[in-house]
Parts: C-alpha cells; sequence; structure tokens
C-alpha cells in the first residue's frame, strides 16, 4: 500500500500537504467547544483550556505522580526514562497502566467528549505518558511532528490523533512550557534518515532523527510564529498530531509536569511501522485490537483512597 506520508528516507526533506481534515466533523451548537474554540483548532492545530481541572483534582493527580515516581519497582521497567546527564525523571509512559487514578481520568468525558468531537469518532489511547521536566535540570524536547515519529516508527496510518496534555504544575513562561507553531499541523516534513534499531532508546532522551531540518522549522514558525502554552495547573493543551511543538530546558527552580494522553482513532489503528526494522514497544504504542473508551465520571477522591495500584501493570 502506498505510503501518503514517507519518511526517515535517504531523499532529501520534503514539504508535504496535510491530507485529512484538521477537524474531522463541522461544528455544531452540541459540540462541547465554542464556534471559536472550534475555529482556532481548525486554524491553529492546538487548543488551551485553562481550568479544566480543580485545584483539588489536580492535587490528587499530583500525589499520584509522587506515588508512581517514587515506585522504585516502576523506575526499574522501561516505562521510566530518564534524563542523559542527570538521571533524573524525565518521562513516565503508560502511566495509566499503573494507576486506577489515571487509568480513569482516560475515560473522563471532558477529554474524551473533546476527542471524540475533533475526530469523528470512538478513540482509544495510543500512547500516554508524564514528562517531569524538573526545576533546574529538567532537559528540552526539540521541534518535531508527533505524527512523523508514530507513522514512521509506530505504523500509525493517518491523521486522525490528537494529545490531551494536563499540566499538573503551573506551565509559565519560566519552566520550559510546551512551544506550538499554529498553522504547522497542515505540513507533513519528510524527513531524511534511516530509523535504526530500537531508536526510542536514544529518542525519548534526545530526538534526532524525524526532525525537520532547520529551514523547514524557519519557514514553519516565519508563517505561523510561536505561540507558548503556559496555563494554571489544571489547563488542558489539545493539539494534533502533526503540529510542530517542542520545549526548552528548565532552568528556573518550579517543575513543569504534565501528563500526555493521545487518543487516537479505533479505525486509524497501527498497522506495520512505515519506516522502522521494527514495531516499538506496547508501552509506547498500543497495538492490536482497539478497545473504544467510555465516558465514566470518575470520583478521583475516592479512587485516591482505595488502593490505586494495579497488582500487575495491565496489559504490559
Ligand atoms: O516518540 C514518541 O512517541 C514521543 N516523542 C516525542 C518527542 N513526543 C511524542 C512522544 O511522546
Ligand atoms: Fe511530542
Amino acid at each position: 500500500m502506498k505510503d501518503v506520508y514517507p519518511s526517515r528516507h535517504h531523499g532529501p526533506a520534503m514539504a508535504l500537504p496535510r491530507l485529512e481534515p484538521c477537524a474531522w466533523k463541522p461544528w455544531s451548537a452540541d459540540a462541547p467547544l465554542t464556534r471559536e474554540q472550534y475555529q482556532q483548532w481548525c486554524h491553529d492545530g492546538f487548543l488551551v483550556l485553562e481550568g479544566l481541572f480543580s485545584a483539588q483534582e489536580v492535587a490528587l493527580f499530583r500525589e499520584e505522580l509522587g506515588r508512581l515516581s517514587g515506585d522504585t519497582r516502576l523506575l526499574a521497567r522501561p516505562e521510566a526514562v530518564t534524563e542523559v546527564d542527570t538521571g533524573a525523571l524525565r518521562s513516565l509512559f503508560a502511566p495509566h497502566r499503573h494507576s486506577a487514578i489515571y487509568d480513569a481520568l482516560t475515560r473522563d468525558p471532558r477529554l474524551l467528549r473533546l476527542a471524540r468531537f475533533l475526530l469523528d469518532d470512538e478513540v482509544y489511547i495510543h500512547q500516554a505518558r508524564v514528562n517531569f521536566k524538573p526545576g533546574l535540570s529538567g532537559k528540552g524536547f526539540y521541534w518535531h511532528s508527533d505524527f512523523e515519529t508514530w507513522h514512521a516508527e509506530d505504523g500509525m496510518p493517518r491523521m486522525r490523533a490528537l494529545s490531551a496534555s494536563i499540566s499538573l504544575t503551573d506551565n509559565t513562561p519560566f519552566n520550559g512550557p510546551l512551544m506550538l507553531v499554529p498553522g504547522s499541523h497542515r505540513t507533513f516534513i519528510s524527513c531524511p534518515g534511516e530509523t535504526p534499531v530500537r531508536h526510542y532508546e536514544q529518542s525519548l532522551k534526545a530526538q534526532q532523527l524525524g526532525t525537520p531540518p532547520a529551514e523547514f522549522i524557519e519557514k514553519l514558525c516565519a508563517e505561523g510564529g510561536i505561540r507558548q502554552a503556559t496555563g494554571k495547573a489544571g489547563s488542558l493543551v489539545l493539539f494534533d498530531c502533526n503540529v510542530l511543538h517542542g520545549s526548552s530546558e528548565n532552568i528556573s527552580p518550579m517543575p513543569r509536569s504534565n501528563i500526555f494522553f493521545v487518543f487516537n482513532s479505533v479505525h486509524n489503528s497501527l498497522r506495520r511501522p512505515y519506516a522502522a526494522p521494527a514495531p516499538r514497544p506496547e508501552y509506547l504504542a498500543a497495538r492490536g485490537t482497539p478497545r473504544a473508551l467510555r465516558e465514566a465520571r470518575p470520583d478521583y477522591a475516592a479512587l485516591a483512597t482505595t488502593a490505586t495500584r494495579f497488582p500487575e501493570a495491565v496489559g504490559s
């Protein structure tokens, strides 16, 4: 089958047009977004929704984060990715498989309604992670499109996925907030360079391959500018799978910890990688027949008091 988004090849980098809609259904009065928010999503490729979760909920999510990041067994697993220089915890993948609270969060209507509307389909979690970005030492994430990696290395066929990033700490201009390039989601940058075996062992610490060459970044930024997704803890940043984004290192004393859920359409489930020698592990990319998420308004406080740790990681 023809690969409409070729990347990781030996040819020159290319800018290819996006073939999919930015939103998969038209706005209507019963949409979970205002018309203005919907138009902003289509134009920019991302949206910041301040104050979606209460201070009490954020406190529970933060407590859970402390529990997981202090779990020595979990820290010994490949899901825990550390910073190259300090060894500090950089990312924890598949947190929802080790926490009833984060598992419940994947079904929270405040997230699920948005994902199902914008993708116009039932959805499942393609990937989840916490990026810790600790104070004073948290490293950055260079400019990239998530879809370029998920297509090349995971076999995600089309652009019908989005990320929901919930800030667990205030995201300020000083602690390395997400930076996004408005409008960049409409261009797929086909990147040169062959994907090595187990590339993720290096790319999750500092991605070099699959990142657009400088002139493409310069052009997209010149056209769309750069927007910082700042917001108080409890805010939500929704961003399209192909929007160009990155974040600087954090030399402020305040951590910038966010939890990300990637919602994928159940009709966009993974095939063989389009440009990698083998599929990535399950904790990075859920494979097999997707099970559509069902909305359930969780009682996070109740979950926080009961045993919130699965006896063993589910499906790991
Ligand atoms: O490789 C991935 O799936 C991850 N890499 C980055 C830089 N962002 C998306 C995702 O977490
Ligand atoms: Fe990313």
